[in-house]
């Protein structure tokens, strides 16, 4: 089974909008292995984002993110990096697809509510980032049976 790192943005925390997008996730049958609240300091948001460092919109980003805490769960399931950013939507959020948690909640391309890693690379560098071993929980999940067929389950 893949893990994804997902973070409800300071805008989601603001609106209440917390258990809403904590739900899509449980609902489409995703395991949570990880929660908790963080303050983003520049020193991570320097690494989270450095493949923006010197864009025209990276200070707001990053003034943004800074502006209130996330909270930051790591997902896991069957290929899941791919169902998670399906279930985010893209990052303009007036342009998402109705259905995706932007495309539902949001208007804004900076404020958009969620953050999803978009690849297995990303994905363990941002759980590095974030948490310590100890944290992630390997607990079995009876509602994989049926979440899942025999031959998925072992993946
Ligand atoms: P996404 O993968 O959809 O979260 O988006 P990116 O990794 O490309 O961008 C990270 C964040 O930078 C976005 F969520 C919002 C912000 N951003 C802007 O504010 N303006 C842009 O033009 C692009 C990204």
């Amino acid at each position: 089974m893949e893990k994804t790192v997902v973070l409800v943005k300071p805008d989601g925390v603001q609106r209440g909008l917390i258990g809403a997008i904590i739900s899509r996730f449980e609902k489409k049958g995703l395991k949570l292995c990880a929660i908790k609240m963080v303050a983003l300091d520049d020193a991570i948001l320097d690494k989270w984002y450095a493949h923006h460092l010197g864009k025209p919109f990276f200070k707001d980003l990053k003034n943004f993110m800074k502006s209130s805490p996330v909270v930051a769960m790591v997902w896991e399931g069957v290929e899941c990096i791919e169902a998670v950013r399906l279930i985010v939507g893209i990052t303009k959020s007036r342009g998402a697809e109705a259905g995706t948690i932007r495309g539902d909640f949001g208007m804004s391309q900076s404020h958009n509510l969620i953050h999803a890693s978009d690849s297995p690379e990303a994905a363990k560098k941002e759980l590095r980032f974030l948490f310590k071993g100890k944290e992630i929980l390997d607990y079995e999940k009876s509602e994989y049976l049926h979440v899942y067929n025999i031959e998925e389950l072992e993946k």
